[in-house]
């Protein structure tokens, strides 16, 4: 059963838990610094440059932006964290929100975690890994905006990458590009193979 992912419309913005769509369906979870590109990969994968608010000024999104895809799943765009140029007490409620998010127990199927290709993982994508590892919380590495990279630069990368973070056995690793379309297409067939069996159930 293909996931038509041009089908993905907006479901609504939740600014806390109570406020998130029922979990009736998969949810998969785009986390990752501000300005990494979650918004935006959004828009590609669902090939609608107008559906998710690419920020032109990183740390915009402060709530959970909810899409509906094609009725089987959920997209949640997540509050960038680690902005540092948000006031204090903004920036402590956004993260807030992302942590209330992954601790509160809502059923999600996979998380997205976007690492920039051309910079260091910062510490909180150190932190974030450590605690999905810890958890159990299944997750795909995907490093965006390749297009700034050669093909050799980006192998590079993906070594140095693969020394400092300790990404787990089940994870795999996609690099992509939004605005060149690179590796949509492999993104979006693992999600949907992600999720065989889960999509199959709800058929059912
Ligand atoms: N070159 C290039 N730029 C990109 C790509 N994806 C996103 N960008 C740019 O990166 C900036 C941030 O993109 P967003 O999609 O808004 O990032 P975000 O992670 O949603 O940011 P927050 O909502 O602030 O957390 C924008 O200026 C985008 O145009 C890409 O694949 N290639
Ligand atoms: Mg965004």
């Amino acid at each position: 059963m293909a996931i038509q992912y041009r089908n993905t419309t907006f479901w609504g913005v939740a600014s806390d838990l109570k406020s998130c769509p029922p979990s009736d369906r998969p949810e998969i979870v785009f986390s990752g610094k501000s300005n990494v590109g979650k918004s935006s990969l959004i828009n590609a994968l669902a090939d609608n440059r107008k559906l998710a608010r690419v920020s032109a000024t990183p740390g915009k999104t402060r709530l959970v932006v909810y899409f509906n895809v094609d009725n089987k799943m959920y997209f949640a765009d997540l509050p960038g964290y680690g902005y540092a140029k948000a006031a204090k007490d903004v920036k402590e409620k956004f993260n807030k929100l992302c942590d209330e998010y992954f601790v509160s127990g809502r059923k999600f199927s996979l998380v997205l975690h976007l690492i920039d290709i051309r910079h260091d993982p910062s510490k909180d994508d150190v932190r974030m890994l450590e605690y999905m590892n810890q958890t159990g919380i299944p997750y795909f590495l995907v490093f965006t905006k390749c297009d700034k990279l050669s093909k050799a630069q980006i192998r590079k990368q993906l070594t140095e990458f693969s020394k400092i973070l300790d990404f787990h056995e089940d994870a795999r690793i996609y690099a992509v590009s939004a605005d060149k379309k690179i590796g949509l297409d492999d993104l979006r067939a693992g999600i949907e193979e992600y999720l065989k069996d889960e999509l199959e159930s709800k058929e059912n």
